[in-house]
């Protein structure tokens, strides 16, 4: 019997990092396309892609080179000096997505905390709010980030408990909600309204077709800025350049991130009119990571890369072919089926034993799959969008063959 070098190292996390995550038992070493290998040389299909992070597939050749060439000549320069990757970068991204100008950051919770300062400041030197009586509207359910501008939206107690005292001047509604919307766009003191179009972390949760249509039409009516979080749901991962596109939406502020630094740096980015952009002088906003030409040349072949490779498109077609070998599991366990390209999730029955997701989620991995349950009976499916449709059929069989076997 081998020696499973797993324990090494998980037990060296478990003494010497913050226990602020619960990994499920899998130690991965390397990693290419759409398939990773653990310590002990298994191979798994990779069906989380680091939370949509790694949509181009595991070290892209084409993104790595960048990386690497880029990292012998310039990595950073701060923004204290201009460098001659960030003018290219700035007017490829903003043709590319049909905006005026980028502000160009780390982690996506940097993208969320930016956008919101943008609004807030727009709202009182543009729309005329008072002073310090801006409101920024959130859906239920949201999820943007760690920070505490981020956890002060949330509605879930271990994202906010304890860390307190919280951000003032937001309002929730329903998620999918027009009405209730609507009653909080009307109040004259709302900026912005920000939202994902499909929630992630709580679960893939799709609103009601129109939705997006709704949201645009009430935020123009009262003047109120739609920002579209598309950390997650950008970037092909929905089967769309942009998951607004599926309802030919354009929000005013757009945040991107993850999948952008390719799944080797982080970079996120805020895209926006010259109207909002604006607002802006030097010295109100910065970062010292923010636009670095390493990140430029890295987010630069990661969006070229999904283009050329035509992994949006395909992203698409895999998702229904997904949904459908789903659809053909034979078992009472799964109780939902829902998603958009390759962003789809399944709701497991309680079984056995007071059995969860989580458990569904070990066996999987037994069976050489990866993949993550979210708010204990949701499994979250998203493997890289570059996925064959042979890699997906052999998924798709472990998955089958795990489910039917799990209740037995
Ligand atoms: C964790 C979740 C996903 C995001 C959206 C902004 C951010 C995220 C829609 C912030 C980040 C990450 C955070 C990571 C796990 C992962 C996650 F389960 F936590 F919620 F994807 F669903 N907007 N999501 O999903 O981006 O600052 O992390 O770069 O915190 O455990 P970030």
């Amino acid at each position: 019997m081998k020696e499973d070098k797993s324990h090494y190292f998980i037990e060296l996390e478990d003494s010497y990092g913050a226990h602020n995550y619960h990994p499920l038992p899998v130690v991965i070493e390397k990693a290419c396309g759409v398939e990773v290998w653990d310590v002990n040389g298994k191979k798994y299909w990779d069906f989380l892609s680091a939370y949509s992070a790694v949509n181009q597939g595991h070290c892209h050749p084409k993104i790595i080179t960048a990386l690497q060439e880029q990292s012998k000549k310039l990595t950073l320069t701060s923004r204290a000096f201009h460098n001659n990757l960030l003018g290219p970068y700035e007017k490829y991204i903003t043709n590319l997505l049909g905006f005026d100008r980028i502000l160009p950051m780390n982690t996506g919770v940097e993208g969320g905390e930016s956008a919101i300062k943008l609004a807030r400041k727009w709202g009182y030197e543009v729309k005329g709010i008072p002073s310090n009586q801006a409101r920024v509207v959130f859906a239920s359910g949201n999820f943007w980030g760690r920070t505490i501008a981020a956890i002060s939206s949330s509605q879930d107690t271990d994202s906010y408990n304890n860390f307190g005292p919280l951000v003032p001047g937001y309002d929730i509604v329903p998620y999918g909600d027009l009405g209730q919307l609507e009653a909080a766009l009307s109040n004259k003191n709302t900026c912005a309204f920000m939202v994902e179009p499909i929630q992630g972390e709580a679960g893939v949760i799709v609103p009601p077709p129109g939705y997006l249509q709704g949201v645009r039409e009430l935020c123009s009516r009262y003047n109120v800025l739609f920002i579209a979080d598309e950390v997650q749901t950008g970037l092909g991962r929905t089967g769309k350049l942009l998951c607004c596109d599926h309802e030919n939406v354009k929000p005013d502020i757009l945040i991107l991130g993850k999948a952008l630094g390719g799944g080797v740096l982080p970079v996120s980015a805020v895209l926006s009119s010259n109207e909002v952009m604006d607002v802006l002088h030097p010295g109100q906003h910065g970062s010292t990571f923010g636009g670095n030409p390493l990140a430029c040349a890295v987010a630069t072949a990661s969006l070229q890369v999904l283009l050329e490779e035509n992994m949006i498109e395909n992203a698409a077609v895999m998702g229904d072919i997904f949904r459908s070998r789903l659809g053909e599991i034979n078992s009472d366990l799964i109780l939902d089926i829902r998603g958009k390209g390759l962003l789809n999730a399944i709701d497991i029955r309680p079984f056995g034993d007071s059995k969860t997701a989580y458990h569904v989620c070990l066996e999987l991995l037994n069976n050489g799959l990866l993949a993550k349950q979210t708010h204990t009976h949701t499994i979250r499916f998203a493997p890289p969008l570059l996925i064959s449709e042979n890699q997906l059929h052999e998924a798709c069989d472990i998955i089958e063959s795990t489910i039917l076997s799990a209740n037995s």
